[in-house]
């Protein structure tokens, strides 16, 4: 493991997070070997073998192996539909290694800041491991589907005063004082597991031309591209696609910092958008996001409320495919990357749509 902030090295734990020499975020280093050999079952533990760590518990709703979607409106547009995941979120990936750590390590609980999905995750993820699990929400704004999911499982929920930015403050303050695994994406483990879905578009795709990835934290985008570093450093594919990081234009200091060229992103105090999800102004994992962008040849857009609204509305009555509000975020700016000749109408291209629809059904 290294902390890409100081070069620091550190042997592999899957209880380190954050550099305690500058408290950079820690990143996980990963050699694949023959990727398709031995590759067994299907879902997110047929990676098992190029998913770093030891599990000797392995709590697993059955995750990932989501469906791969042909557009019907665009040539050369596939639709990688996370809402089909056990609890209806991309969350699932990431949060069957983390909470199998916890597990595997001994934890007496875990605990996560989260605008939804993450919590909705962590409490059915924690329930079948038997484990604790505290899920803290920021007290407005956090979509119904994801409170009720949180609460039937069994976690305790707080809500706190103020926006997810403050709430998630607060978590890292005090995970580790009170010994409990922390899942939010800060930690490297869940990426681990969220970098799956590459895996899974190069099996069924190869190497598209670019990846529409909707950015909250930054998290999934840095995990996807991990994934797809990996498999081109292994000479399974011969480029990395370009990472596009779509926001709410509201929420958008990582599309502003990589269109302006900021090296340090100007976060926004008061997030604003109707995509609940992805309503984060501070996002804790702006370097590996602004990386993963500019290191793919990537760029990165701001989508309007309505613009995501009409994406929304045309996956739901054009493709039949029901996506949250912070989801068809990618697909917005597909149709906008299109409109503006960003990207070349024959080129072949992946929108990760990371929620389902019934998550939000107020929005
Ligand atoms: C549907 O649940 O941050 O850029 O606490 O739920 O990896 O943060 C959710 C994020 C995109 C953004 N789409 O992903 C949380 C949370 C949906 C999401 C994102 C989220 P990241």
């Amino acid at each position: 493991m290294v902390c890409p902030n100081c070069s620091s090295k550190f042997a592999l734990s899957q209880a380190l997070f954050m550099c305690p020499h500058c408290s950079g975020l820690i990143e996980i280093v990963n050699r694949v070997e023959n990727f398709s050999g031995e590759l067994e079952g299907r879902g997110l533990w047929r990676y098992a073998r190029l998913i770093p760590g030891t599990y000797p518990k392995i709590i697993s709703l059955g995750e990932g192996g989501t469906p791969l979607i042909v557009s019907r409106d665009y040539g050369n547009l596939y639709l990688k539909f996370e809402g089909a995941n056990p609890t209806g979120s991309f969350k699932d990936r990431g949060m069957s290694v983390a909470v199998s750590i916890a597990a595997s390590l001994g934890y007496r609980g875990v605990i996560a800041a989260s605008t939804g999905n993450t919590a909705a995750s962590a409490s059915a993820y924690s329930a079948r491991a038997g484990l604790a699990s505290y899920v803290v929400l920021p007290a407005a704004g956090v979509a119904l589907g994801k409170v009720a999911q949180s609460i039937f499982h069994g976690s305790k929920v707080i809500e706190l005063d103020g926006n997810f930015d403050e709430v998630l403050s607060q978590v890292i303050s005090v995970f580790e004082r009170a010994s409990f695994y922390p899942l939010n994406s800060f930690n490297p483990w869940r990426l681990e597991g969220q970098k799956t879905l590459a895996y899974e578009v190069c099996e069924e795709l190869g190497s598209p031309d670019y990846m529409f990835v909707p950015v909250g934290n930054g998290g999934n985008i840095y995990a996807i591209w991990k994934g797809f570093v990996e498999l081109r450093e292994a000479g399974v594919i011969g480029h990395i696609p370009r990472m596009v990081g779509v926001q709410a234009s509201g929420a958008s200091p990582i599309a502003h910092a990589v269109q302006a060229g900021l090296d340090v992103p100007r976060f926004v105090e008061k997030p604003e958008t109707f995509a609940s999800a992805i309503r984060i102004g501070k996002p804790v994992n702006w370097r590996r996001a602004i990386k993963a962008i500019t290191h793919s040849g990537g760029f990165a857009l701001a989508v309007t409320d309505r613009e995501i609204r009409d994406a929304q509305y045309a996956l739901a009555r054009r493709e039949g495919i029901g996506a949250e509000p912070a989801s068809a975020a990618s697909f917005a700016g597909y149709s906008l990357a299109l409109s503006r000749s960003l990207i070349a109408p024959d080129a072949k291209t992946v929108c990760v749509l990371t929620g389902h629809a019934l998550k939000d059904p107020d929005a």
